[in-house]
């Protein structure tokens, strides 16, 4: 007979033990979009203790609803090597131009990423930084969950100390727009996301992905509010460029460090 005190015991003793890894890790991925699960993945396959933290309760971000609401998303050549090693389909559509289906590119993404062994926590928002002075730096994350957050209640959060803090949050870029108001020390300024280019914007957001400050990273579409870059519409090539960049980038610096 199936007790309900054991699916109680069960969910609570395995949630805890989860929960008491997460207060410390090497990276914490803030989103789990398209950028961030590329991002976790190949930290993780360098192996690095990688979190992300995703305030919905399901992967994929804004890729989903693919191109307003209509269920494809387009990938460009130079792509197609990481949607090869992810396993996504796709077919050629145009000229330099391919179109898969959403639903399964944030799948395969996120099974990737899982069997890498990222750990993912859903329901977790996260509202604020962690950061230590001499050296500046930021240390890590504080983070309540999302229902919690949503109710507008103030609860004390939990906090996960990392060696660094990726903001995946997609348009928002909320994780650096907190840190350029609460840790002015850093010297952050939003310089806001442009309207559309896709051509540039895919190029540029590449280009700019990286480190905004010690401990701190910047990818996906993050990187246009960040620096005043022109948004690109369903177009996904970059996301997962820029995923791939930002681990390049922490792995050095942190292989540096040991
Ligand atoms: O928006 P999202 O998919 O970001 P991305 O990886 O990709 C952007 C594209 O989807 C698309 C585009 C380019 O083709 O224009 O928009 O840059 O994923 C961001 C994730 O971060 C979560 C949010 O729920 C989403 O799943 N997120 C945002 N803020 C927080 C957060 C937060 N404060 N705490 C936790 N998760």
């Amino acid at each position: 007979m199936i007790r309900e005190a054991d699916i109680t015991r069960s969910i609570v003793r395995y949630a805890l033990r989860d929960l008491e890894e997460f207060s410390e890790v090497d990276v914490v991925v803030v989103g789990a979009g398209p950028s961030g699960l590329t991002a976790s993945y190949y930290l993780c396959r360098e192996g690095f203790r990688v979190l992300v933290l995703e305030r919905r309760f399901s992967f994929g971000g804004g890729t989903g609803p693919g191109g307003n609401l209509l269920p494809r998303i387009v990938f460009q050549e130079e792509v197609l090597p990481l949607l090869n090693e992810f396993g996504v389909r796709y077919v050629k559509a145009a000229e330099g131009l391919y179109v898969a289906n959403p639903a399964e590119a944030i799948a395969k993404l996120a099974v990737k990423a899982l069997d890498a062994g990222v750990r993912v926590l859903f329901g977790a928002h996260v509202q604020d930084l962690i950061y230590r002075l001499s050296p500046l730096r930021v240390g890590g994350v504080v983070w309540v969950w999302t229902p919690v957050h949503d109710g507008g209640y103030h609860v004390d959060p939990l906090f996960t100390e990392s060696k660094a803090v990726v903001d995946a949050t997609g348009h928002e870029a909320e994780v650096i727009s907190i840190a350029s108001k609460k840790i002015p020390e850093l010297g952050l300024v939003m310089r806001g996301e442009r309207s559309a280019y896709a051509d540039l914007s895919e190029r540029v957001v590449v280009e700019h992905t990286g480190k905004v400050a010690s401990g701190l990273y910047v990818t996906g579409m993050a990187v246009a509010n960040v620096y005043g870059l022109p948004r690109m519409g369903p177009i996904f090539g970059g996301m997962l460029l820029s995923g791939k960049k930002v681990a390049e980038l922490i792995t050095k610096d942190l292989s540096s460090r040991k």
